[in-house]
């Protein structure tokens, strides 16, 4: 047991309810759901930092992983009106969106020749003429021109869409989809799973189950996905909680839930603008409590350019171990909704020396979390801050 969890146990102002949990948690026992929201209530930030912490280094060490990626969005106009997103909007006034043809899509793969990305992360705005056709062709053209270039594309939001359209079930999609060369599926749209509530903010897209049913046959075929959670806005803790419960069950039956990735909500140029947003402490709470409860998750992401540098360094004590990638694209979705970094580039040396400053050892890894490179011990030329970078010492008290 680590020096932290001890003196954590130890504490006489520890509640019996938090100490229950704790050593939950030490015995490798999962947390009940009125725990989970007992953690939302009730704990202190510290205390949920230590035992969120101690899951992530006992899974990962100091490792924090990113990967090599550029997103595509073929569109930024939207026929569904999730009241959070500032996509929806435009469907009012197309001309002021794109919507990229086949060829322009591909040659915005193109522009990569060369360089060492793994993924194309390829998710945007749901409109007709983006169909099974459509992007079954695009896989494949996509696959011809470079064989290695691992698809992550579309979330059961589209998949539900096209399908529908197209009166083929999940399965016979699904099917086709991998066969077209889909990898994996990002794990957007998720919102949050409560009826109710993903009625009021994204009413009319896929529901709750179907977007689980979704990822269930994905994973059935042999492929991986990630998860998201849109918190922050109208939900409850024990939505959340409710939440990260119904993914938990499934990824007991499937396994094949690679990282979870809670999102903040941003209230920028989208029908919530009036709803404030949370703050670092409240996102760095949710993280925490997203590492404990998801005990059958391998890992947790800061997508950062959402929350900023400065967070996602934070977030690394709180239980993430994975930063997303060395994003430098087109990506809009969350730049228009207000997210901290307008123009997300980062460059690996970047991204290695952000990662380092906080004491933690950077690797690239592909989409799978095969390793690529661990820059543990690689220097740069003009890494002069960073030479001679070690753990930082144990203090016994
Ligand atoms: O589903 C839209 C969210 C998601 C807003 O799988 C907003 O590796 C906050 O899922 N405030 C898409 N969030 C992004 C996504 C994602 C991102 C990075 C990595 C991966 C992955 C997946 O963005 C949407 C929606 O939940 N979103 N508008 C907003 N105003
Ligand atoms: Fe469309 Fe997705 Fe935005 Fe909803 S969140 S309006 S489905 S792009």
């Amino acid at each position: 047991m680590n020096m932290q969890i001890e003196n954590l146990l130890d504490s006489e102002k520890l509640i019996p309810e938090l100490r229950d949990i704790a050593k939950a948690v030490i015995d490798q026992k999962r947390i009940t759901v009125d725990q989970g929201i007992f953690l939302f209530d009730h704990a202190p930030l510290s205390y949920l930092g230590v035992l969120a912490n101690y899951i992530r280094e006992k899974r990962h060490g100091d490792h924090t992983y990113f990967n090599r990626n550029f997103h595509i969005e073929p569109t930024n106009v939207c026929l569904y009106s999730c009241t959070f997103c500032s996509y929806s909007r435009l469907i009012k006034k197309r001309s002021d969106g794109w919507e990229y043809t086949m060829e322009e899509i591909l040659d915005l793969v193109k522009k990569y020749d060369g360089q060492p990305v793994t993924e194309v992360h390829i998710v945007g705005g749901v409109l007709p003429q983006y169909d099974v056709k459509f992007y079954a062709e695009l896989f494949e053209k996509i696959k011809n021109h470079r064989p290695d270039l691992h698809i992550k594309a579309l979330t059961p939001v589209e998949y539900h869409y096209i399908f529908k359209k197209e009166k083929i079930s999940y399965e016979k999609g699904m099917q086709l989809m991998v066969e077209a060369g889909l990898d994996s599926m990002p794990g957007g749209g998720a919102e949050i799973f409560d009826e109710k509530i993903r009625d009021e903010i994204a009413g009319g897209k896929c529901n709750s189950d179907q977007w689980l049913e979704i990822h269930k046959i994905l994973h059935g075929l042999g492929k991986r996905s990630n998860a998201t959670m849109l918190y922050g806005h109208i939900e409850s803790f024990g939505h959340r909680v409710d939440h990260l419960e119904r993914l938990r069950n499934l990824q007991d039956e499937t396994g094949g839930f690679q990282t979870f990735i809670p999102l903040k909500f941003r209230n920028k140029e989208n029908e919530m603008a009036h709803v404030p947003e949370s703050n670092v402490i409240e996102d760095l709470r949710n993280y925490a409590i997203s590492r404990i409860y998801l005990d059958n998750f391998n890992h947790i992401k800061a997508y950062w350019p959402m929350i900023g540098r400065d967070t996602a360094q934070l977030s690394l004590a709180f239980g993430v171990d994975d930063l997303d990638g060395t994003i430098d694209d087109t990506t809009k979705i969350y730049s228009m909704a207000g997210s901290e970094e307008q123009t997300p580039s980062l460059s690996t040396e970047d991204l290695v020396k952000l990662i380092r400053a906080v004491h933690r050892k950077p690797v690239e890894r592909d989409t799978l979390y095969n390793v690529v490179t661990d820059f543990t011990d690689i220097e740069f030329e003009d890494d002069k801050h960073y030479k001679g970078y070690v753990s930082l010492p144990v203090v016994n008290n």
